[in-house]
C-alpha cells in the first residue's frame, strides 16, 4: 500500500490494514495529519482484501491533541470531527494503538475507534482545560459514556493523564499489550476481532453510565462545590462540567452541540489566548540563546547542602526525591536535628496523604546525611549555600567551600536578593558560582530562577538547567540584579500597595482588588502570611513605618494571630480597627490629601508598575524574553494562568493604555518610579511585548 500523504502511510498484515502516523514531535492532528487519516480509512475501507484496521503512530508518542499552533487561524479541511466520523462509521474494526501519551484530540480519536489497546507506559487524558479550552471533539460527550459522569468531570477538569492500568479498569482502553510489542499485539487484536466476530463498538452508542446519573443533579452541585476555591476565576471548567451535564441530559448529538457551542467560546476568548501562550512559554523559558542544547554539563551525583533551615530543608527533598544522595551540614546538633525532623515531618504527611508509601519515606531519608562538619562536602558535585541573606555571612561560607570542594563542583547560593557577583568574589573559580533561588516551600514551589553572574560558564548554566527539569521545576535563566526578577517586580507593586495607605486605601482595600483580578492573596495578607519581622531588627525599630509600628506591637503576622489582619483560631483574616489606626496616623503625617481611592487606581497603579518594571527588567538584559517574567509570575507568585503573566495581560491591555495610565497618575506613583524607555517605545509604535523577539 506505501504513503498516504506526507504523514501518514499504509501497510498490510494479511487481512489488516495499518494506518501509521508519523509528525514529530508529538503526532498532534495538524492539517497534514488529518488529511492522512481520512485519505488511509478511505483506501482502506475501499480495499476489499482488508478486514480490519489497526491506527498506529510512529516516534515518541500516540496523537498528543490538535495541533495547537494551527489554532486562531483560519480551520483547514478536513475538520477533526470528518476524521473521527471516517473511522467511527467505518464498516471494518478500527483499533487505535497507543503508546506514549494520547491527548486531547488524540484520545477523542482513539475514542471514535471501536476499540483500543496499549502499552503499560501509555498515559491517557483530556488536558485541554490547561489551555482554557474543552474537548472540542466529541471528548466531553464519549468520555462519560465509557468511564460515568464522575470520572469524567475529574479528568476533563484537572487534565490529568491518567495512567494505562487505570484506563483499562475504567474501560477506556480494551486490552493492555506488552511494551515493544504493539504493533504485532494490535494486529493480533485486530484478528481477534475479526474471528469472535466482535460488534464495531461505537462509545456514541453506549447510553448506561450517563443515563445512570440522569435526574442526580447533586452529582454536579457537589462537584462544583467542593471544587469551587481550585477553579477560581478560570472559565474553562465550569464548560467542561456543563458539556458532562449535556452528555448526562441529552442525546449525544444534541449534547456535541453544546459542545461545540461552549468550545468555540472559550476559543475565542482571552482566557485561553492566555493560557495557550503559557503552554509555549513554558517550553520556550528552556531555551538559551547561547547556550545550546548541546552545551557540556557536568554530572551531579551527589548534593551538598548548607544549612537545614526550612528553606535548605525544602531543598535538600528535592534532590531526595530523584534519589540523590544529599549530604545537609548544620552549625549545631539541635538545629540540625530539627532540620531533619522537619523534613521526615513532610515526607509522612505527604505519605499519609497517599502521595507515596512509607518505604518511599525511609528510602527518601536515608539518601539525607546531617553533619557538623563541613569538610563532608568535598566530593559533593554540587553545592547549594541556604544561609542568612548576610553578604558577609555568604562570603565567609563561600570562601570556606572554595577551599573544602573539589574542583569542578558547582557552587551555588539560594539568596533571594544579594548580589551574586559579589559573593564569587569570595572564591578562585567564579565561573562555577550560579544562583538557584528556589521559592518557600522549596520542596512544593516549582520555580526555580536560575541566577547568571557575570563569570558563571555555560556548562554550570547548562547543568543548572537540566538538574532543575530533573527535579520537576520550571526554571528561568535571570541575570543578576537585586531581587533578580520575581522579587523586584514584587518589590515594584509593594511601593504602590504602601503608597496608598497613605492617600486613604487601608490594605484590605489593595488585598482585595488583587484577590480579585486573581491572585491567591494581596500584597499585606502575603506580607502576614510570610511574617512581618522578616529583617525587622526590635533593637534597631524606630515606628518609621506601618510595618515596623505593627512589629513593635507584636502584630508580626499571621504566626502571633496578628498583623495588618486580625486572625481568628482557624486564621481567617479580618480588618483590624487597629491597623486602621496606624494607617491613618501614618496617612495624617504624610500630609497627603486623603482620599477614596478607586479599585481600578488600586489595580492599575499595582499591575501596570510591576509592568514598567518587567520592562526595565528586560532593557537591562536580566530576563531573555517576556514571557519568562511572566513563567516566573505564573509559577513562584500566584499570578493567575488565565491572565498569561504581568507582561502578557499588559498586550492585552495595550501598552499605549499602560502608559497613558502610568503618566496619568504620574506623581503619585513616588519619586522612585520611572517610565521604562522600552515600555514607552513599544507603545508609541503601537507594539506589544510578543513583538519582542
Ligand atoms: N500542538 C502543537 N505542538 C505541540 C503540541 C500540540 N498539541 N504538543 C506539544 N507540542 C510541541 C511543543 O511545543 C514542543 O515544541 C514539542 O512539541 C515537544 O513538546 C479538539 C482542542 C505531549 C506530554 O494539551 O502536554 O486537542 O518547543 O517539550 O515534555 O479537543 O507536549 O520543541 O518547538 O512538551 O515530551 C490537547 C500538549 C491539545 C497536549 C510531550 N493536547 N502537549 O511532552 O515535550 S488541544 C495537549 C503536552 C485539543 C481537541 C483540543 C506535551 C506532551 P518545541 P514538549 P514533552
Amino acid at each position: 500500500m506505501g504513503s498516504v500523504n506526507a504523514v501518514a502511510s499504509l501497510a498490510v498484515d494479511g487481512e489488516i490494514a495499518i494506518l501509521s502516523i508519523n509528525s514529530p514531535p508529538v503526532n498532534a492532528l495538524s492539517q497534514q495529519v488529518r488529511a492522512g487519516i481520512t485519505q488511509g480509512m478511505q483506501q482502506a475501507i475501499g480495499d476489499a482484501a482488508i478486514k480490519a484496521i489497526v491506527l498506529i503512530c510512529e516516534g515518541k508518542t500516540f496523537i498528543a491533541g490538535a495541533d495547537i499552533t494551527e489554532f486562531g487561524k483560519p480551520p483547514q479541511p478536513p475538520s477533526l470531527i470528518d476524521v473521527e466520523d471516517s473511522i467511527e462509521n467505518s464498516p471494518k474494526p478500527v483499533i487505535a494503538a497507543i503508546h506514549g501519551t494520547a491527548l486531547g484530540g488524540g484520545l477523542e480519536v482513539a475514542l471514535c475507534c471501536h476499540y483500543r489497546v496499549a502499552v503499560p507506559s501509555a498515559k491517557c487524558g483530556l488536558p485541554e482545560v490547561h489551555l482554557g479550552l474543552l474537548p472540542g471533539a466529541g471528548g466531553t460527550q464519549r468520555l462519560p459514556r465509557i468511564v460515568g459522569p464522575e470520572a469524567a468531570l475529574e479528568m476533563v477538569t484537572s487534565g490529568k493523564h491518567v495512567d494505562a492500568k487505570t484506563a483499562l479498569a475504567a474501560s477506556l482502553i480494551d486490552e493492555l499489550v506488552p511494551e515493544g510489542e504493539l504493533r504485532a499485539s494490535a494486529v493480533a487484536f485486530a484478528r481477534k476481532v475479526l474471528t469472535e466476530k466482535r460488534p464495531l463498538k461505537k462509545v456514541r452508542d453506549l447510553q448506561d453510565k450517563v443515563v445512570a446519573a440522569r435526574g442526580k443533579p447533586e452529582i454536579f452541585a457537589d462537584f462544583r462545590k467542593a471544587n469551587a476555591r481550585k477553579f477560581r476565576g478560570f472559565l474553562a471548567p465550569e464548560y467542561n462540567i456543563r458539556c458532562i451535564e449535556a452528555a448526562v441530559n441529552l442525546p449525544f448529538e444534541a449534547g456535541m452541540e453544546v459542545e461545540r457551542k461552549l468550545f468555540t467560546e472559550l476559543m475565542g476568548g482571552v482566557q485561553s489566548a492566555a493560557q495557550r501562550y503559557v503552554f509555549f512559554a513554558e517550553r520556550q523559558v528552556w531555551k538559551i540563546p547561547d547556550v545550546p542544547e548541546d552545551t557540556p554539563t557536568i554530572p551531579i551525583r551527589k548534593v551538598g547542602i548548607i544549612g537545614a533551615g526550612t528553606m535548605g530543608g525544602g531543598i535538600a527533598m528535592n534532590f531526595a526525591n530523584i534519589g540523590l544522595p544529599v549530604t545537609l551540614v548544620e552549625t549545631k546538633q539541635d538545629a540540625l536535628e530539627r532540620g531533619l525532623g522537619v523534613i521526615r515531618k513532610n515526607y509522612e504527611r505527604s505519605a499519609k496523604g497517599g502521595r507515596f508509601t512509607m518505604e518511599d519515606v525511609e528510602k527518601r531519608m536515608s539518601l539525607l546525611k546531617g553533619t557538623l562538619n563541613p569538610d563532608e562536602l568535598a566530593d559533593c558535585d554540587l553545592v547549594i549555600e541556604a544561609v542568612f541573606e548576610n553578604m558577609d555571612v555568604k562570603k565567609e561560607v563561600f570562601g570556606k567551600l572554595d577551599r573544602i570542594v573539589k574542583q569542578g563542583a558547582i557552587l551555588a547560593t539560594n539568596t533571594s536578593a544579594l548580589d551574586i557577583n559579589e559573593i564569587a568574589t569570595a572564591v578562585k573559580r567564579p565561573e562555577f558560582v550560579i544562583g538557584l533561588h528556589f521559592f518557600s516551600p522549596a520542596n512544593v514551589m516549582r520555580l526555580l530562577e536560575v541566577v547568571r553572574a557575570a563569570k558563571t560558564s555555560k556548562p554550570v548554566i547548562a547543568t543548572s538547567m537540566q538538574l532543575a527539569k530533573k527535579i520537576g521545576k520550571i526554571a528561568a535563566l535571570v541575570g543578576v540584579c537585586p531581587g533578580f526578577v520575581g522579587n523586584r517586580i514584587l518589590y515594584a507593586r509593594q511601593v504602590q500597595a504602601n503608597a496608598m495607605l497613605l492617600e486613604g486605601a487601608m490594605p484590605w482595600d489593595v488585598d482585595k482588588v488583587i484577590y480579585d483580578f486573581g491572585l491567591p492573596m494581596g500584597p499585606f495578607a502575603m506580607g502576614d502570611l510570610a511574617g512581618l519581622d522578616i529583617g525587622w531588627n526590635k533593637d534597631r525599630t524606630s515606628s518609621s513605618t506601618i510595618r515596623e509600628v505593627l512589629c513593635e506591637k507584636d502584630r508580626r503576622g499571621q504566626k502571633t494571630g496578628a498583623g495588618f489582619y486580625d486572625y481568628d483560631e482557624q486564621r481567617n483574616p479580618r480588618p483590624s480597627p487597629v491597623t486602621e489606626q496606624i494607617v491613618r496616623d501614618f496617612a495624617a503625617k504624610s500630609g497627603n490629601p486623603q482620599r477614596q481611592i478607586s479599585d481600578a487606581e488600586i489595580l492599575e497603579r499595582c499591575i501596570y508598575a510591576q509592568i514598567n518594571e518587567g520592562a526595565k527588567i528586560l532593557e537591562e538584559g536580566i530576563a531573555i524574553r517576556p514571557s519568562d517574567i511572566d513563567i516566573v509570575w505564573i509559577n513562584g507568585y500566584g499570578w493567575p494562568a488565565y491572565r498569561g503573566g504581568p507582561m502578557f495581560y499588559a498586550d492585552t491591555v495595550g501598552l499605549k493604555n499602560v502608559v497613558a495610565k502610568l503618566k496619568e497618575y504620574g506623581p503619585r506613583l513616588g519619586a522612585e518610579f520611572t517610565l521604562s524607555p522600552l515600555l514607552e517605545k513599544l507603545a508609541a509604535e503601537g507594539k506589544r511585548f510578543q513583538d519582542l523577539k
